[in-house]
């Protein structure tokens, strides 16, 4: 299934093996296999390097070619292999290492972690504070609960957000590093990101400076364009899912919903209804096909709510709050400034084909004295900085969570629904060489 994915491809120059001379070559890392070809085109792969433990990626010098990187499989052969650029030379390495890390990954369990702290909790299991054993590393992991999760979409969610995070390296976007699972549970080990919750800061503070909205608003929008051009939309924006790191820069997590296009089966159009109701686009509501656009909405929900304190179509009773996103006459208090009460307008645009782009989007004139590039590079300071004793500080956590014992408390027998254990085929991969093997512990 997923093993067929294309991570990535593209034209990078190899080394022969026998004649030494370099020629260009379409490489594809699908599954845990980087092959290449004599064309973009070509049917049958000249060659197949098997992504699994034990190979090797490093920079290497080779004659006068540039950008040279290395991949060896122990006792077989190296591969001598040039980009196109650093950047490109980069990129490449990361998702051959990232592959092979992610076969290793498997043999992490429970076992190789220390619980610290209950950071969150939802429906679905909780959030916890881990230590890895080994190497010290603090992460957060997330614990699902088969039985809450006996539904073949939830569960189709969480399998794309293991094959989605696990490839995902973003300046903005929390980092899978490891998941497994047990007979009851799913467990996701994600970067820890210290600064709490953006919800929390807007609950605290009331609403935000526009400089300081316009930052973390950046941030936000490079985040979901880089899903968008991994054909994911990610469909669950909210400040409970933007967190904030050490230096005040913005993380978005939960990908429990994200859609792959593996999971677009609808003409390229995903038909499942999820999110929280205040921030989900007219076009869900009622049902319709929808596509990335649907970000670009909520995105209009949260620069209001940053800058307002409270969304713009809010209301105590769920099916009121649905009758306001769908009919209701945005209204934006007057201190709301022109430039981002113009924007939100934009985005908060009933009709899909008139709603500003991300071109649109980066374009505009709120973000018109900003430099994306220096955004991506985290060249701007933010203003707030959270308050951080040390790398476990759980301070900017909600004590509610925090004072909680942790355990990885048995699972109740009784709330155990039926599970097909099928539909987790695939969550812990086995590697083998020319395909990935599944198991189930
Ligand atoms: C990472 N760090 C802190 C809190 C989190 C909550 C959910 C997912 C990842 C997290």
């Amino acid at each position: 299934m997923d093993s067929k994915k294309v991570y990535k491809q593209g034209f990078l120059v190899k080394r022969g093996a026998l004649i030494k001379s370099w020629k260009k070559r379409w490489f594809v890392i699908r599954g845990s296999v980087l092959s290449y070809y004599k064309s973009k085109t070509a049917k049958f792969p000249k060659g197949l390097i098997p992504l699994t433990p034990g190979v090797t990626v490093e920079i290497t010098k080779k004659g006068r070619k540039k950008f040279v990187f290395s991949v060896t499989i122990p006792q077989k052969r190296t591969f001598f292999i040039s980009a196109s650029s650093e950047e490109d030379r980069k990129e490449w390495m990361e998702a051959i290492s990232d592959t092979i890390k992610m076969i290793k990954t498997d043999k992490v369990s429970l076992k190789n972690f220390q619980l610290l702290s209950v950071i969150g909790r939802g429906t679905y299991g909780k959030v916890m504070q881990v230590k890895h054993k080994t190497n010290e590393e603090i992460f957060a992991m997330k614990v699902l609960q088969k039985g809450m999760l006996a539904d073949h979409q939830q569960i189709s969610h969480t399998m794309s957000e293991r094959n989605v995070l696990m490839r995902i390296r973003h300046p903005f976007l929390v980092k899978l590093h490891y998941s497994f699972q047990t007979q009851e549970k799913l467990y996701m080990v994600l970067d820890y990101v210290p600064g709490g919750e953006l919800f929390r800061r807007i609950s605290e503070e009331g609403r935000l400076s526009t400089d300081r909205t316009r930052l973390y608003v950046a941030e936000i929008i490079l985040a979901l364009d880089h899903l968008h051009k991994m054909d994911i939309i990610y469909r669950d924006l909210k400040p409970e899912n933007i967190l904030l790191d050490q230096e005040g820069h913005i993380k978005i997590t939960d990908f429990g919903l994200v859609k792959t296009d593996l999971n677009k089966k609808f003409g390229g159009k995903t038909r499942t209804f999820c999110g929280t109701p205040e921030y989900l686009a007219p076009e869900i509501i009622l049902d319709k096909a929808y596509d990335e656009t649907v970000d670009w909405w909520s995105l209009g929900i949260l620069i209001f709510e940053m800058l307002v304190g409270i969304p713009p179509f809010y209301s105590e009773d769920t099916d009121e709050v649905f009758e306001l996103i769908l009919r209701a006459k945005l209204k934006i208090p007057f201190y709301v400034e022109d430039e981002p009460r113009d924007l939100i307008k934009k985005l908060l645009d009933r009709n899909t084909k008139t709603r500003l782009n991300i071109d649109d989007i980066k374009r505009h004139a709120f973000f018109a004295d900003l430099d994306w590039k220096k955004v991506y590079n985290k060249g701007y300071k933010p203003d707030f900085i959270p308050n951080i004793e040390d790398i476990t500080d759980v301070g900017n956590f909600d004590e509610e969570f925090t004072e909680e014992k942790v355990e990885d408390s048995l699972v109740q027998v009784s709330a155990i629904g039926k599970v097909d254990e099928n539909a987790f085929d695939g969550f812990t991969y086995i590697g083998t060489i020319g395909g990935i093997g599944v198991m189930n512990d």
